[in-house]
């Protein structure tokens, strides 16, 4: 294997592969390191062995799920490939890779074309506005077309993407590519390493080549005025000026060049990393990271003069390797035996042993340049979006930007005894995957785990059982029904007791109001003349205020009300704070059962976005679900349906909208507020608390 010495910050390039599920984003990245010789074999994720598909469920599932760091050395320079999963249940690692890239790669299936996936994750490197390039891939499968997915591409995704090259036939017939900046063609030699031979452009392609050609130097001519008079005179144009002006033109959004060929095959390969080398900008080229000292701002120069600053960006841990922290140095020069501080846990940490990864490999080395990324064993509370800077200056860096998770499970051990063994597996799970999280909820008496959809879940919980041999049995978590009053009531809580020794009186006579949704609980003292004692009126609010945490339905919280307390008596001897609190709680129940009480369901309001082809289909299945549509609106081809729907119809949704519009829309969803169920549902839930209650 190639190796992948110390490199000069100008001469490194950070680029986050992204795309669709399945458009071959894996393939490629194994593909640039066999061709640049990095490694022995090409790996292939139908087998298992591809290069930055290796955990046990990658190689079981034959899809990414973890991000993985590749590097490349071609033409002089370190190419950091970061390859991102394209299922959007694993979004959160195409975000923590867009945090640490300079530039990134869209790979567009040839066959398939622009799809759900292409444009969401499009969408994060929109936020970090990064340079981009995009890659048609699988030219060399039936029915593929350059031409159509470049046509979506425009439509789609954007209207800067120019193609640099085109292909020399499709499917079977994919033989070669014309590159537009030379105008010559490269028919590819049998075998696996892209080989290729350098011809004249075929007839037939001639006039369609000329016609991309045009549009490609128009629109560079175009970035730069001196360019565009050469260009307008008739001039013949300068490579390294066309190119000078293509890199700038990137980097601020103006073009994204559009690239073709197979990573299967290896095709379209070289091309691809010769422009990565000539138009991504290098960590030296990026914007300035600016970083945080807690009272001011500073710009984190990328050289080795400068306050050092290091971003976690992944955490995995595995039995025999331990934890692995992949950070990318932003400022400043990092070597073995430096103790650096992670000011957001304020912690040292001490670095040695680090490595540059390569797929599942690691090679040693003493130190990275400013821009560079590397990976570090043991750090002793170091987390993914953590920093790492010198001790003496310390600096924090923006963290990830991850997305919000909002699908959830509630788990239990499947063996009696694992109880202890699940938490502290659901902890380390959220080590290595920030977007996973879990908690017992006493409220629901539930352990929930939450993620950004259910194959997310199903993933972890797999990792948890290799793992950490836990295994879990999966439920429907509860809905936290709420409970609230209709109309106004009052009553009396009374409470003697006389065994023996010193009794124990109080009583108050209490009315219970609704109030506004949302506007909780309020407390009114109307009594008059003492007939309760001024220190014992804290004591009723108290035992309202316990006795309303079990509403008289269900025993769910019940919420929105006001009580007043307007009468009751009181005795010298027995009254206390006990017996009124006691007498508060009685009256609580009493009056709330007369108050009209009913059952309130948690709503959420989901947005679901959806090609128009299936708007029936969604629409029809959010009525089923009780939802209530609030709004359409188009966005491009899509349509975005937004609706009220309650929570208990929503589970395993994400699931159903896929097998609904064969995975070609998505929801978002964020809590909206507490209704009333209709009189079925609150039949229903009643009758399970009743149950429930039985059974305890
Ligand atoms: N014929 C052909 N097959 C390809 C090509 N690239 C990838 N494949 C196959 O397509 C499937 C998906 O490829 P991957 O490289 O795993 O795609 P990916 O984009 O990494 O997929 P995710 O990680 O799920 O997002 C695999 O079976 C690959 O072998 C290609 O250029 N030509
Ligand atoms: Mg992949």
């Amino acid at each position: 294997m190639a190796s992948a010495a110390s490199f000069e910050t100008s001469d490194i390039r950070n680029v986050v592969i992204f795309g669709h599920g399945g458009s071959g984003k894996t393939t490629l990245v194994d593909s640039m390191c066999y061709v640049a010789g990095m490694t022995n074999r090409k790996g292939d994720v139908e087998k298992g062995n591809a290069l930055t598909d290796f955990t046990a469920e990658e190689v079981e599932h034959k899809f990414s799920i973890n991000l993985g760091v590749a590097n490349v050395v071609w033409n002089g320079v370190k190419i950091n490939l970061i390859d991102t999963p394209g299922y959007l249940d694993f979004l959160g690692e195409v975000m923590a890779g867009v945090r640490v890239a300079d530039s990134g790669i869209c790979v567009v299936d040839a066959v398939s074309g622009v799809e759900v996936g292409t444009e969401r994750t499009w969408a994060a490197c929109e936020t970090r506005a990064l340079p981009r390039m995009i890659f048609v891939s699988m030219m060399d499968r039936d029915n593929a077309s350059f031409r159509r997915t470049f046509a979506q591409i425009q439509d789609t995704l954007s209207g800067a993407a120019i193609p640099v090259e085109v292909p020399i036939g499709s499917g079977a017939d994919f033989k070669g590519i014309v590159n537009l900046f030379s105008m010559k063609a490269h028919i590819y030699k049998p075998g696996d390493k892209g080989e290729r031979d350098q011809t004249e452009i075929p007839e037939e392609l001639a006039a369609w080549v000329e016609e991309f050609r045009e549009n490609l130097i128009e629109t560079i001519a175009a970035a730069d005025d001196e360019l565009l008079e050469a260009y307008l005179e008739g001039e013949e144009l300068d490579r390294e000026r066309v190119i000078a002006v293509l890199a700038r033109a990137m980097l601020s959004g103006e073009v994204v060049p559009v690239f073709c060929g197979s990573g299967a095959m290896s095709r379209g390969v070289r091309a691809l990393m010769n422009k990565i080398v000539e138009l991504m900008p290098s960590p030296a080229d990026a914007p300035p990271e600016v970083a945080t000292t807690g009272s001011e701002d500073v710009e984190i120069e990328p050289s080795a003069a400068g306050p050092l600053a290091a971003l976690v960006f992944k955490t995995t841990s595995e039995p025999q390797v331990g934890d692995l922290s992949y950070f990318r140095v932003f400022g400043g020069q990092i070597a073995n035996g430096l103790t650096l501080l992670n000011p957001t846990h304020a912690v040292n940490e001490r670095i040695s042993h680090m490595a540059i990864p390569q797929g599942a490999q690691r090679q040693s080395v003493e130190g990275l340049a400013p821009g560079d990324i590397g990976v570090v064993a043991k750090l002793r509370d170091t987390h993914t979006g953590d920093t790492l800077c010198d001790p003496s200056k310390s600096v924090t860096l923006s963290t990830i930007d991850w997305p919000a998770t909002d699908v959830s499970l509630a788990v239990t051990a499947k063996t009696r005894g694992d109880e202890d063994k699940i938490g502290s597996g659901l902890a380390k799970l959220h080590e290595e995957d920030p977007t996973f999280t879990s908690g017992f909820d006493p409220e629901r008496g539930q352990t929930i785990i939450r993620g950004l959809g259910e194959m997310h879940l199903n993933i972890n919980l797999e990792r948890l059982a290799r793992k950490y041999s836990v295994e879990v049995v999966t439920e429907p978590p509860r809905i936290a029904y709420r409970e609230t009053i209709t109309k106004q009531a009052e009553g009396q809580g009374r409470y003697k007791k006389q065994s023996g020794g010193r009794g124990q009186f109080g009583d108050c006579w209490v009315r219970l109001r609704p109030v506004a949704p949302g506007e909780g609980y309020s407390f009114v003292d109307r009594i008059k003349g003492g007939v309760i004692p001024t220190k014992f009126v804290p004591a009723v609010n108290k035992g309202i205020q316990d006795a309303s945490t079990k509403g008289v339905l269900a025993g769910y919280p019940l919420v929105d009300f006001e009580a007043e307390v307007y009468d009751g008596s009181h005795h010298s001897v027995d009254s206390s704070d006990i017996a009124f609190q006691v007498a508060g709680s009685l009256a609580f129940q009493r009056v709330a059962a007369d108050a009209g009480p009913v059952i309130l369901e948690p709503i959420m309001e989901i947005e679901v976005e959806t090609p128009e082809d299936y708007m029936g289909e969604v629409m029809g299945d959010l009525n089923q679900r009780r939802g209530r549509v609030l709004g359409m609106e188009s966005k491009g081809h899509r349509q975005v349906v937004k609706a009220m729907v309650p929570q208990a119809e929503l589970y395993m949704y994400s699931a159903a909208l896929r097998s609904l519009t064969h995975g070609k829309a998505f929801h978002k969803r964020k809590l909206s507020g507490y209704e009333r169920t209709p009189p079925h549902v609150a039949e229903q839930v009643i009758a399970e608390s009743r149950r429930d209650a039985e059974q305890a």
